[in-house]
């Protein structure tokens, strides 16, 4: 019987665990998202299974993921198969919204899957909603409470659905706490979807329901975000370019009054060189000039004693040649000498010899006269001496 059937309608953020948790509880073997892309693409049923003595049937939904299909086409799939059900006197006993109490903020997506489930479900069915946190051992308690705080009283989060009658559970992974959360709902009554009312009984199209325009409201306004971020991210990017194009120019500038300065600079010492050179070849040409004269008074004093020496040499020379003629003369000189000299020793010799032979015949003479003398004494004493004896004798 369907009216017995106890159906419940998982709904919520692709990766929530809406797969999990029905698995969990109902034993089922649904596909688990791995994490990379959104794993269930349709809308699927945990089959029949008992809870309570009640016979429970939990309907697993895709989630807004930007991944696989459009939006438009995930609402669909959603809208088609409730109000099929609807169709069929089949009414939702509860609606659990999963929600990652590990999120960091709920923004993008989460806000789209879950402003559209509002929409959805529409005021009069939120008393059968129940949303379930889990994920809890992704965060401290401390973390976890606070953000559960502020998910509960913030009014563009869940404080407008939990004012209007929702719930909010802790799911743990635990079975326990999963029959818990089946143990709120089982007792409701079952209430028709504002999406099943709209299609169903108001024939809209699935574009004209609540959850559509929202959904294209949210999409309008997400492109309007993305085109308020391309415009901002454009207009940063202007202002970064006119900044870099400012620093550019300023650096320019900068680049530039470098360059002059360096150029100032460059010329300045190229004027200094020049002078340095201009002096340098002055000092260069005025010791040139000196050198040169220092050379042409070194040449005027080497001539000075070339003509020094050559005068000394002929100076010499003449000397050599007086002193030549002096002892030429002399030698002359003392030849004639020696030649008066030999003329007059042999002068002397003949005057000697003949000075010999006149002593020789004076000698001579004297020896004749004083052997004449002697003689004539001795004869003269004899006849003395004769004499005497005479007298003496007589
Ligand atoms: N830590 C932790 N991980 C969980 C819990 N529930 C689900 N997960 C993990 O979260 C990932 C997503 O789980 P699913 O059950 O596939 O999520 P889903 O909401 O069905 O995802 P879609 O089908 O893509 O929409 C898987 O890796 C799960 O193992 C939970 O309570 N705690
Ligand atoms: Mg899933």
């Amino acid at each position: 019987m369907a009216d017995s059937e106890v159906t419940i309608a998982v709904m919520g953020a692709t990766g929530s665990g809406k797969s999990t948790f029905i698995n969990l509880v109902s034993g089922a073997n649904l596909g688990v998202n791995d994490g990379l892309r959104s794993c269930t693409v349709e809308v699927q049923t945990s089959g029949r299974f008992s809870f309570l003595g009640r016979e429970m049937n939990l309907i697993d939904t895709p989630g807004f993921d930007d991944t696989t299909r459009s939006d438009m086409d995930i609402l669909k799939a959603k809208a088609d198969y409730l109000s099929n059900a609807y169709q069929n006197q089949k009414k939702l006993s509860g609606i659990i919204y999963m929600h990652r109490i590990s999120d960091f903020r709920m923004g993008g997506i989460s806000r789209r899957n879950f402003n559209v489930f509002r929409k959805l479900c529409g005021d009069g069915t939120l008393k059968n909603v129940l949303i379930v946190t889990n994920m809890w051992g992704e965060v401290s308690e401390e973390v976890g409470s606070a953000r559960e705080r502020e998910l509960a009283t913030d009014d563009v989060l869940f404080k407008p659905i939990l004012e209007k009658g929702a719930r909010m559970f802790r799911h743990d992974r635990t079975l326990a706490s999963a029959h818990h959360i089946l143990a709120g709902l089982i007792n409701n009554n079952p209430e028709v979807l504002q999406i099943q009312d709209e299609i169903v009984n108001q024939h809209r199209g699935i574009d004209q329901t609540a959850a559509a325009v929202e959904l294209a409201r949210e999409v309008e306004e997400e492109k309007r975000k993305h085109q308020e971020e391309v415009e901002r991210a454009q207009r940063e990017h202007a202002a970064a370019v006119a900044a870099r194009e400012e620093q550019t120019r300023r650096a320019l500038e900068q680049e530039r009054a470098r360059i002059a300065e360096e150029q100032a600079r460059a010329q300045a010492e190229h004027e200094r060189m020049m002078a340095r050179q201009a002096e340098e070849r002055r000092q260069a040409a005025q010791q040139a000039w000196e050198m040169q004269q220092r050379l042409e008074e070194e040449a005027r004093i080497a001539r000075q004693h070339d003509e020094e020496l050559r005068r000394l040499q002929e100076e010499a020379e003449r000397i050599a040649r007086q002193r030549d003629e002096e002892l030429r003369r002399m030698q002359e000189e003392a030849e004639r000498i020696a030649a008066q000299q030999r003329a007059e020793r042999e002068w002397q010799n003949i005057e000697l010899e003949n000075a010999r032979r006149h002593w020789e015949h004076i000698e001579q003479g004297a020896r004749q006269n004083w052997e004449h003398v002697e003689r004539g004494a001795r004869q003269t004493w004899e006849h003395v001496e004769r004499g005497a004896k005479g007298c003496v004798g007589q």
